[in-house]
């Protein structure tokens, strides 16, 4: 059968991101609730998993990864996502912007920005696209907020701007994520903000908003990916909402490869 055989042929290996990613840890539960035992899944990140799709799709080989959208790959290349029975992946996930308590107060203008940001996939996809073709990551988000200005003011409409005022954000390397934080950072700069951006692991970017260390992130994948982070951190911190609808994770193989679902793996 055809999970039988792929199966063998990729050595009963997924093709994983970072560890602390919540994709890791629903891909875990997928090879409990399907019956996976003899797979195993690898860690590494965004970018060497996408660098192992592309050798793979050169070759035409077989491979599995744990695959999102938003996502370049899927303009870069034909992907499908393994059908889920179980919805071990949820349904269509939202990805949130989460404020440290307080930052209401303290920098309004800020607040109001993150609060009104939000966006689609295609518009997230056309920064993701251009750092992929080899744009430097902020210079890819400045041209996209120069170009999306009727958009951007619907954020920035009636908030005054400030003095050069210093606000952190903090995000994870996920290539989705390096879009998003890179663009809202040159909007809070248009209003005169100072910004810094640091990438940390899934749990201490939620960590850094709910200790204050950090004022803002833009995500948060829910309701499920971060589930976990949100219970730990949630209460000690804001959350403003969507930013983005309609995401999606789960297992991702180039369509050549004959499976459709999780259960073909079997
Ligand atoms: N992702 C992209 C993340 C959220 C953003 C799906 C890889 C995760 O799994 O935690």
């Amino acid at each position: 059968e055809a999970g039988g055989n792929i199966g063998e042929e990729i050595e009963y290996t997924i093709t994983g991101i970072d560890a602390g990613a919540g994709i890791m840890s629903a891909s875990d539960e997928a090879l409990e609730v399907y019956g996976l035992d003899d797979w195993s899944i690898t860690a590494s990140s965004d970018s060497a998993m996408t660098q192992e799709l592309a050798t793979a799709i050169e070759n035409e080989e077989p491979i599995v990864v744990t695959g999102w959208t938003p996502h370049w790959k899927f303009s870069e290349y034909d992907l499908k996502f393994l059908d889920d029975p179980e919805t071990v992946y949820g349904e269509a996930e939202d990805i949130h912007t989460f404020v440290r308590d307080g930052l209401s107060d303290e920098m309004p203008e800020a607040y109001e920005v993150l609060d009104n940001f939000e966006w689609s996939e295609e518009d997230m996809g056309e920064i993701m696209s251009s750092i992929q073709e080899g744009t430097d990551e902020s210079e890819a988000a400045r041209t996209w907020v120069d170009e999306n200005e009727d958009l951007v003011s619907e954020w920035t409409d009636g908030v005054e701007e400030v003095d050069g005022e210093e606000i952190s954000l903090v995000f994870v390397a996920w290539d989705s994520e390096i879009a998003s934080t890179n663009m809202i950072a040159h909007v809070l700069e248009d209003i005169g903000y100072e910004v810094t951006m640091d990438p940390l692991e899934a749990n201490f970017m939620f960590q850094a908003v709910a200790t204050g260390e950090a004022d803002a992130m833009v995500a948060a994948w829910l309701p499920l990916t971060h589930e976990h982070l949100v219970e730990d951190y949630g209460d000690d911190m804001e959350d403003l909402g969507a930013n983005l609808e309609g995401a999606r994770t789960g297992l991702v193989v180039p369509e050549y490869v004959d499976i459709d679902s999780i259960e073909d793996l079997q």
